[in-house]
């Protein structure tokens, strides 16, 4: 038995109609082996799609799809019956292909870029999604001081958006046009060609996107070499634009998949269990974070934005029915249990979101009104994000000032350095510049933990930054006091004060720090006839702040003589211990886990 593969001419194709020809099952799973289909089986690094499969009488939920020699096989749970010779409906899970889609695209984008700066460099494996690293193998060396070089043409083939062409041919066609077999490939079969714009075509059996520009931003993580091979390790990174455009997508896809009937079918299946599985086995099955029940609820984000309510109401329904089956064996259990009715109940505790979280929220609300976005980045990072990215050679003693935590491992990256803890949320600005290709305009919020070998009242080891990045056409030093004179507003009140005072950081030129008016005393510096104790002058720092250096940009990949940008980054403990009302001289208390203060707001 041959089945004939759908995806391989059109990878977009999500729908089918197919006939049974086999049906078999392997312990619990039902396999049905079909004439056509559009699943794509595992292999070459791919994982294997998910779908459905459904008949006039039963439906089979398919969670892998296995190659066997051509007759491809899907196994997944049996509701119902399916019949050999019967015609059904085959449907792929289309978010699980696409992204899968995109993970392998990616790895042929890599590939190419690589050709590019290592000619001579041999892919003969790749992981695109099996296992959680996506790598591709090499027979052959590549040096990782390249890494960043294959970045950029990374980048480059997809801001360039090449078609990706497929075609069928013959082994003899192969010879032909002359393509080089990386691997030993069938004879007697066609073999599908695959190449990006006008590179060389390559033997490929997967499904590809469209374009190169369909794939998400990739990071190339590493260069990794062993044994004589080299293995160039990547990530896809969804850009936050899209997030909210793919939602809205995703939601108006017109997916069929019925929802109706998936939870007729759970629900049948659960009549029957509740007969014979035990009550943890039932909770597990139907109701666990992996359980039915929440599968069904995956399915509903992709339903269509008219067909949302009554497939809410549907799934509702179910998880009532679940939960009255699973109460079933309680009052089984309490028949022959006695349940002292007199012992006094437990007062659950309520909690609430911690000061520090709450003002996060709030920070973040007051900058996305003007426009910014809210990224977050590592907070275990590479020493160049926070250092050498930000103009600060391995030698210069700025690096001392910031006391950092280094992670103990015997890894240094060849480029980017050892591990550190970051102590300063700085460490986003180029990791933004390159989230966004390089390509401004961008105008970044970057709220994180930041650790530092500090601890005093007004210091402690872990605290929060929150980091501005504005970079642009015709950026002046009147925008940054423009936007820290609306934080104070916003955050503080109308009559917020704020100043900015020379100063120097390696990052910004010309740099300065960012002052507000003490609370306690009022920004007089005095209290009861003495010092402040709090801010001793009137004022307080909460952070730096300046127009961001040319060679921040150019570690960036963008031309300073075209753009230029301001940057600040404050303390959020800072920022919200001198808010109105809330005197806190000690601001260590914060982290005390001391329930009579945190319970105050
Ligand atoms: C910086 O960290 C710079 N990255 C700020 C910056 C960003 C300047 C962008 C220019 C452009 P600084 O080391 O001064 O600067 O720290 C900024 C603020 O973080 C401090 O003013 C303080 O509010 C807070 N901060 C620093 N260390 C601690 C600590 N150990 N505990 C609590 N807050 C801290």
């Amino acid at each position: 038995m041959h089945t004939t593969v759908l995806y391989m001419k059109d990878s977009y194709l999500r729908a089918t109609s197919a006939t049974i020809a086999e049906i078999g099952t392997e312990g619990s799973t039902t396999t049905v082996v079909l004439d056509q289909t559009v699943m794509y089986a595992q292999g070459g690094g791919q994982p294997s799609d998910r779908g459905m499969i459904r008949g006039k009488n039963g439906l089979l939920s398919v969670s892998h799809v296995s190659y066997n020699g051509g007759a491809i096989k899907h196994l997944g749970k049996l509701t119902g019956e399916l019949h050999v010779g019967e015609t059904v409906e085959v449907e792929v899970d289309w978010n699980v292909r696409y992204r899968n889609m995109q993970m392998h695209t990616a790895g042929h984008i890599v590939d190419l870029a690589i050709k590019h700066v290592a000619p001579e460099a041999t892919a003969v494996d790749g992981v695109h999604g099996i296992g959680k690293k996506l790598h591709i193998e090499y027979s052959t060396l590549i040096e990782p001081r390249l890494l960043q070089t294959i970045q950029k043409e990374t980048t480059a083939l997809i801001e360039k958006n090449l078609p990706i062409h497929l075609e069928m041919v013959t082994r003899q066609q192969l010879d032909e046009k002359r393509i080089p077999l990386p691997f030993d490939l069938p004879k007697n079969k066609e073999l599908r060609i695959m190449s990006i714009g006008d590179s060389t075509p390559m033997p490929d059996g997967g499904t590809q996107l469209h374009t190169t520009g369909e794939s998400w931003p990739i990071i190339v993580t590493d260069i990794v070499r062993n044994n004589g091979h080299t293995f160039v390790q990547y990530t896809m990174q969804e850009p936050v634009k899209n997030v909210l455009k793919q939602k809205d997508e995703r939601a108006m896809s017109e997916s069929s998949l019925n929802i109706d009937d998936l939870a007729q079918s759970i629900e049948r299946e659960a009549q029957h269990d509740v007969k014979v599985l035990s009550a943890d086995q039932f909770q597990t099955t139907y109701l666990a974070k992996k359980g039915k029940l929440s599968h069904l609820m995956d399915e509903l984000k992709t339903v269509s934005l008219e067909e949302k309510k009554s497939a809410g109401q549907r799934a509702n329904a179910l998880k009532h029915t679940l939960e009255a089956l699973l109460l079933t064996y309680d009052s089984q259990k309490k028949n022959s249990e006695v349940i002292d009715m007199t012992i006094p109940g437990i007062q659950p505790k309520v909690g609430h979101v911690h000061p520090i979280s709450q003002a996060m929220h709030e920070i973040t609300r007051i900058f996305e009104k003007i426009g910014f976005i809210r990224v977050r980045y590592p907070e275990v990072d590479w020493e160049w994000y926070p250092f050498d990215s930000l103009n600060m050679p391995k030698d210069h003693p700025a690096r001392d000032e910031w006391e950092t935590f280094l992670v103990q491992s015997d890894y240094v990256h060849p480029i980017l350095g050892k591990m550190v803890l970051t102590p300063h949320t700085s460490n986003g600005q180029v990791r933004e510049m390159q989230r966004l290709h390089s390509t401004p305009p961008i105008r970044m919020i970057n709220i994180a933990r930041c650790y530092r070998r500090q601890a005093d009242v007004t210091h402690t080891e872990m605290f929060h930054q929150f980091e501005g990045l504005v970079v642009d056409k015709g950026i002046t030093i009147q925008h940054l006091k423009g936007t820290i004179d609306h934080f104070a507003r916003e955050f503080y009140g109308p009559h917020a004060t704020s100043r900015i005072r020379p100063f120097h950081f390696q990052f910004t030129e010309p740099s300065f720090e960012v002052d507000f008016s003490c609370s306690i005393c009022d920004g007089t510096g005095k209290l009861n006839g003495d010092k402040c104790r709090f801010c001793k002058s009137g004022w307080h720092e909460v952070g730096g702040a300046g127009m961001v250096h040319p060679n921040v940009l150019k570690a960036g990949g963008i031309d300073p003589e075209q753009y230029t940008g301001f940057a600040f980054g404050w303390g959020i403990e800072r920022t919200y211990t001198l808010r109105e009302g809330l005197k806190l001289d000690d601001i260590r208390l914060l982290y005390s886990g001391d329930m009579r203060f945190l319970e105050q707001f």
